[in-house]
């Protein structure tokens, strides 16, 4: 009872972690100091949490904490590595030291690491579980109780924070090698006998509370039948919640309370209603997302002897909380007929920065960035956050009266945004509204593709790459230099010159048919259009962890979306001013810009995504003009935000799909339009892809092996199509034997005439040593096949 919030940021305020594991991975520093850093940070975060009014003494303060990832963390609880991981096994206890930890998330030689995919609808990515038959599966790791004590020896009691059960096998794939129709939740009973052992042991150390989420109930995207998902979630909480006894009184009993965490969308979810499934468990305590989720009007049975922890402040966006609107929400819950309820975040607090005030927020440099006055007080990040619920939590216990002040300095702030410059243009507004269903579309694609064959003169099998090359030391150097004002304009764009002139002498000695210009003056992708776009701020310290040591900064999406001049024409020009062949210009589209970014909470995302559209389709209108004949809108998001419930899924496409259009549809005939998605589970997408309209798309399809050329075969599709013949994920370069086989396999499924020869993604991340041999065999391996044809 009182507040908690779901879980907190690890990376560090200054991203203290990062830089100690990376410390640690290059062999500058040992475990010991690794460890060191980690406790710091970890007995840090309770102690501010506690400061910032969680209570310290009855498991309201989340112990949240993972080295790399919370889905790896139970792999390493368990012991559940794969064969290839093996012998990283301590041979006593079958634990995992923290090297090898590390060496299951990263890979070493030819042991490819775990698969790493997007954490529901979130910017984060988890380590994807291999399970087996003969999968080790114990209570081998002690970490979560070593780190119960280590807090609360510094005087706060926590709350262990782990994966549940039955997200953690839903998430899984069935290991290389397991048995025909074995399924990873066939383990179920093995994993549920492992926690059981974790929660005596916590019992067993006092503590009050363990947190299990099991994200998997609000969805019905993952790979498990509602029935069986449902009957899982029976059997594992009957083990976990009834054969085991819950403390009471002076008994310290053998397990924790249970509080299950529902977070990133509604309970409610197609057929099975999992809010009344969790409620018939014996569990203590339900954390139910108020943001993304609702919960029904009426008593729940079962309910009557539980918490419900209501998220109804959010932990995925930045937005202040309206919190009148919250309490109102609060004591509304009472219709529930819960035996109390407690105020808590919707999700973890992993996916928002640590601290509005750890910004600048005045100065020219502010001002550069976005930063309008009164943005500051707008924003709550994580701490901001926990503030939030405490006063909640003590609006809920003792009135609207008690939390008076907040709730006024909260709704001014409200005001204050509503009526700021900038946050409603007039002008975009009437464009917006004066759309029509033609500018949505362009005409029929046989004729576009008559004018742009004309026009290009492209070989069968044409060979191109998705738009970044390596991003040298040098870049960075000179981009550091730059942003600390030791480079000026001049000299910096001339460095930049320099290396799009060597990017595109390479692509020319490669025999590449179309090119790029490299992208060397980007970091982020994202970052960069929000630096030249109106409507958005961006930050210096607002880090959030993307997967393992890697973050990113994204952009706060606050006002509306205007283009004050173009963004890439110049570079995108230069480029083709120095060779004959088409060079494309690279834009980023919509929807992955808002995907990657907090976006503005006060109207209809479609509104806000037309907005960004119209303002990309005029820079596509300023590409053509300045005679760029083959324009690319990239839409490696376009699944990342795709509902976690079916029902929700068509009218996501219908926006989604649409401001893609909108931000493309004003190409002419002649101008061919490329788009490239990234991540590989496609077949939720292959209508969106179609839907999209461009004239060509890559996509990843190297490590499935072109799996996606068939499917999209067998749906009708018709247009250029680039499956990826690169995997750039990895530092192999492939064989130009390799990619002549991928390739015959691709023309063999779909018509030769449709197909592209790419790279799964962009080349940024790799190294020219790389790069070159890979892309010279890309390019023998496109011209064999296509004599061939
Ligand atoms: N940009 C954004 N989101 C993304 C990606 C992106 N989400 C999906 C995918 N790509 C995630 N991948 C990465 C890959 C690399 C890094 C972050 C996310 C990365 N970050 C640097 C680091 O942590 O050291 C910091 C980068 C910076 O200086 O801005 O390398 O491409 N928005
Ligand atoms: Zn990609």
């Amino acid at each position: 009872p009182g507040g908690t919030v779901l879980g907190y940021p690890r990376i560090g305020r200054r991203r203290e972690l990062k830089k100690a594991v990376e410390s640690f991975w290059a062999g500058r520093t040992d475990a010991v100091d690794l460890e060191v850093t980690a406790g710091t940070l970890r007995r840090e975060t309770v102690r501010r949490l506690v400061g910032l009014g969680l209570n310290p003494e009855d498991g309201s303060v989340p112990a949240s904490f993972s080295y790399y990832d919370q889905v790896l963390d139970v792999v390493a609880l368990l012991g559940a590595v794969p064969e290839r991981f093996r012998d990283l096994l301590d041979a006593e206890d079958g634990s995992l030291e923290l090297d090898g930890y590390f060496t299951v998330a990263r890979g070493r030689g030819e042991d490819a690491p775990l698969e790493m995919t997007k954490w529901f609808d979130t910017n984060y990515h988890y380590l994807v579980p291999e399970i087996s038959e003969t999968t080790p599966i114990s209570f081998a790791d002690h970490r979560v109780v070593r780190e119960y004590a280590e807090a609360k020896e510094a005087g706060v009691t926590t709350r262990p924070v782990l994966v549940g059960p039955v997200t953690f096998l839903a998430l899984s794939k069935a290991a290389d090698g397991a048995g025909e129709g074995f399924g990873p939740l066939d383990r179920l009973d093995d994993v549920v006998a492992a926690y059981a052992d974790l929660l005596r042991a916590l019992a067993a150390v006092g503590a009050p509370w363990v947190q299990l989420d099991e994200p998997a109930l609000v969805s019905d995207s993952v790979d498990v039948p509602t029935d069986a998902l449902d009957a899982a979630v029976e059997r594992a909480y009957r083990a976990l919640a009834t054969d085991l006894a819950r403390p009471s009184g002076d008994d310290d009993g053998e397990r924790p309370r249970i509080l299950v965490a529902a977070p990133y969308g509604d309970l409610r979810t197609g057929a099975t209603d999992r809010l009344a499934l969790l409620a018939g468990t014996d569990v203590d305590a339900i954390a139910v997302d108020l943001v993304k989720g609702g919960v029904p009007a009426g008593p729940v049975a079962g309910l009557e002897t539980k918490t419900l922890v209501a998220g109804v402040v959010d932990g995925h966006g930045v937005w202040r909380a309206d919190l009148s609107a919250r309490l109102d929400t609060l004591e509304g819950l009472a219709a529930l007929g819960a035996g109390s309820v407690a105020v808590g975040t919707s999700t973890s607090l992993l996916h928002v920065p640590h601290d509005v005030e750890d910004e600048t927020w005045d100065g020219p440099g502010a001002e550069r960035a976005g930063r309008t006055p009164g943005l500051r007080r707008w924003l709550a990040f994580a701490d901001q956050k926990v503030r939030e619920v405490a006063t909640l939590a003590r609006g809920l216990a003792d009135g609207h009266d008690a939390v008076a002040t907040e709730l006024a300095e909260a709704a001014d702030a409200l005001a204050d945004r509503a009526a700021a410059p900038g946050v409603v243009v007039p002008d975009v507004r009437q464009r917006l509204a004066g759309l029509a269903d033609g500018d949505f579309a362009r005409g029929a694609h046989d004729e576009r593709a008559a004018a742009q064959r004309a026009r290009l003169a492209l070989p069968p099998l044409p060979t191109t790459t998705i738009g970044s090359f390596p991003q040298t030391p040098e870049i960075r150097t000179a981009r550091a230099a730059w942003a600390k004002g030791e480079l000026d304009d001049a000299a910096y764009t001339a460095a930049m010159r320099a290396e799009v002139e060597r990017v595109v002498r390479l692509q020319e000695d490669l025999g590449l048919d179309v090119l790029v210009h490299g992208e060397p003056e980007r970091n982020d992708m994202v970052q960069y259009f929000a630096e030249l776009l109106d409507g958005f701020a961006t930050t210096d310290l607002g880090w959030v962890q993307s997967y393992g040591s890697r973050c990113v900064r994204p952009p706060i999406l606050w006002g509306d979306v205007q283009r004050p001049r173009p963004m890439t024409v110049e570079w995108a020009s230069y480029a083709q001013s120095l060779t004959p062949a088409p060079v494309k210009g690279m834009l980023t589209g919509p929807v992955t810009i808002l995907a990657w970014s907090f976006v503005r909470d006060d109207q209809p995302i479609a509104d806000t995504a037309n907005q960004v559209a119209l303002a990309l389709r005029d820079e596509v209108a300023d590409l053509e003009a300045a005679g760029i004949a083959v324009v690319q809108v990239d839409e490696p998001a376009l699944r990342e935000l795709l509902p976690l419930r079916r029902a929700d899924q068509d009218e996501y496409l219908r926006w989604s799909v649409g401001s893609f259009r909108l931000a493309t549809a004003g190409a002419a005939p002649a101008t061919q339009v490329h788009t490239h998605l990234c991540y590989s589970e496609f077949g939720e997408v292959v209508g969106a892809i179609d839907g999209l309209d461009a004239d060509v798309t890559s996509l990843e399809a190297a490590r499935s092996r072109m799996e996606i050329v068939p499917e999209l075969a067998d749906a009708g599709y018709s247009r250029g199509i680039g499956p990826g013949v690169y995997d750039i994920h990895s530092p192999r370069v492939p064989s130009a034997d390799e990619v002549t086989e991928l390739l015959r396999l691709a023309v063999k499924s779909i018509d030769p005439a449709l197909v592209w020869v790419n790279p799964d993604c962009g080349l940024k991340t790799r190294r020219y040593a790389e790069v070159e041999p890979a892309l010279a065999h890309l390019v023998a391996a496109a011209r064999e096949v296509r004599a061939t044809l």
